[in-house]
């Protein structure tokens, strides 16, 4: 026990009442069975306990689901584009109206503190703000044709069902970035949440069936089917879903990507980071360490963009890692409710595990381990930790796995070049940071011959990207880009158009035919 425990977390049934006072809040009123009935065992990190059962769906309601998505495409898909932003504008309100209760259902089912869980809801906000918009802007391009009286253009259109897979620890902003950006495009979406999360899930769907009412839209634009891994792979094999976009692990991306390759269907994937910060002698000490703090302990540990890795120069590194140390000390650990949490509970036994082993196997190669305690909040099945330092001789053997937990590797580095070797020396490619004040270092970390990571910061740390960019990351990760900027195009098809205005047939290529 220490000081920093919140001594008492709330009891099951408080959690309880705060799940169904948020379900109903959004205009949920389905049936939830008891803890231990058949089902999904809708359980939460804050104290490891059950609250609900879920009713998981199906392989004939997932068949059902897919088949209503095919039909509401066939009408969705000619329905202008300005009016499908209509459904999304909605659904944007209703979230601004729900914000509070969709925070507290991701707070109770992923054990995000009270402001990351807000903050996950605003993102949600943000993406539907941003499709609206773009519902006027699905613009394709005109290009100067060779041949005269010809015109040539490039026309955007719908997909058709987008499968959508998330996991855990982004329970409901990576629905919407994809549910958003696909429905204003004109595809249907079935998404498929990850078993730890049905509570939240249940309330997005009653959220935008509730904003399809509102409009007038067809509810089958967006449908969700629960359960475990089974109830996945109908959306992965089945030839109607013709965009496949899944967030995980690497491993689920390994399986998957071949699978709709197979047939023929597109991949969207979004897998692990491995993400790491540069931090030069010239860096902004105080700032560098509050950024890194938020990013290796915030959400604790739990983001795809969390930062892992810490590559500082040798003539700071001590001082660094004193600070970054001390601040931790300081962190409360515990109850995501309670107002001064700033790291809540990793999401269940097996990830602490993994933590554990993580930090062994780092302890065998030579590692300097400070922080990482178990911390008791007086209940044994829920899992708390300190955010821990670990300080490594060399990047080496686990420095190279993603463990989702609040672990920060420290190396030392000479020079910029080693640095960002460094950077990039690891199978995943999803976001990096330079902490510097000179400019030459930080163009050349962002450069073609920088950081090889699909995000690449100055002076900010790997996490909390906007929508308004593309998200995704390279190499392992799977390169996949979802939310802002031009994401949109991998939700539509193109079409290249050559229209012939004149009354002559001249070939392209100068090609004579008889
Ligand atoms: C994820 O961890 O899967 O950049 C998504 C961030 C958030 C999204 C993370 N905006 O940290």
């Amino acid at each position: 026990m220490t000081t920093m425990a919140t001594p008492t977390l709330p009891t099951v049934e408080d959690l309880r009442t705060r799940a169904l006072d948020a379900l109903h809040a959004v205009g949920f009123h389905g049936d939830l069975g008891t803890p231990g009935e058949h089902g999904l065992q809708a359980s939460t990190p804050i104290t490891g306990e059950v609250l609900f059962t879920v009713p998981d769906t199906t392989a004939e309601e997932a068949e059902r689901a897919i088949a209503e998505a095919a039909r509401a495409f066939t009408t969705w898909r000619t329905t202008p584009a300005p009016v499908r932003g209509a459904l999304v504008g909605r659904l944007g309100e209703l979230l601004v109206a729900h914000k509070t209760d969709l925070a507290a259902l991701v707070t109770l089912e992923a054990g995000k503190i009270t402001s990351e869980a807000l903050g996950e809801v605003q993102e949600m906000i943000d993406v539907c703000q941003f499709a609206v918009g773009l519902s006027r802007q699905l613009y394709g391009k005109t290009i100067a044709s060779e041949r005269p009286g010809h015109r040539l253009m490039e026309t955007w259109h719908p997909l058709g069902v987008v499968g959508v897979i998330t996991a855990f620890n982004f329970p409901v902003a990576v629905w919407a970035w994809n549910a958003a950006v696909a429905l204003v495009c004109g595809d249907t979406v079935v998404w498929k949440p990850s078993e730890l999360t049905p509570l939240t899930a249940l309330a997005c769907q009653a959220l935008i069936e509730r904003a399809a009412r509102d409009v007038g839209a067809p509810p089958e634009v967006s449908r969700l089917i629960q359960g475990g891994r089974e109830i996945g792979e109908r959306l992965v094999d089945d030839p109607r879903v013709a965009l496949l976009s899944a967030t995980g692990s690497v491993r689920m991306g390994r399986q998957v990507g071949p699978r709709v390759a197979q047939r023929f269907g597109k991949v969207l994937l979004e897998l692990g980071g491995n993400n790491a910060a540069i931090v030069t002698p010239s860096a902004d000490l105080e700032l560098a360490v509050r950024a890194i703090v938020f990013s290796a302990a915030g959400t604790a540990g739990q983001r795809c963009t969390t930062l892992r890795r810490l590559i500082v120069h040798s003539s700071i590194a001590d001082d660094v890692v004193q600070r970054i140390a001390a601040a931790y000390r300081q962190l409360p650990v515990g109850d995501p409710f309670a107002d001064d949490t700033l790291v809540g509970p990793l999401i269940h036994e097996t990830a602490y595990r993994d933590m554990v082993r993580a930090l062994e196997i780092a302890r065998a190669d030579g590692a300097e381990v400070i922080g990482g305690e178990r911390r008791d909040v007086g209940d044994e099945s829920a899992y708390y930790v300190a955010p821990t330092v670990v300080r490594m001789p060399a990047q080496t053997g686990i420095v190279h796995a993603e463990t989702f937990a609040p672990i920060l590797y420290v190396m030392t580095y000479e020079t910029l070049d080693e640095a960002i070797a460094m950077n990039n020396a690891v199978p995943q490619g999803l976001s990096s940071s330079i902490f510097t004040l000179d400019m030459r270092e930080a163009e050349r970390f962002l450069a073609a011959d920088g950081s090889d990571c699909g995000i690449a910061n100055v002076n900010i740390g790997t996490s909390g990207a906007e929508i308004g960019g593309a998200f995704g990351g390279e190499k392992q990760t799977g390169g996949g880009r979802e939310s802002g900027s031009d994401s949109w195009k991998a939700y539509m098809r193109r079409s290249t158009n050559t229209i012939n205005y004149s009354t002559e047939l001249p070939l392209a290529q100068g090609v004579h035919f008889g």
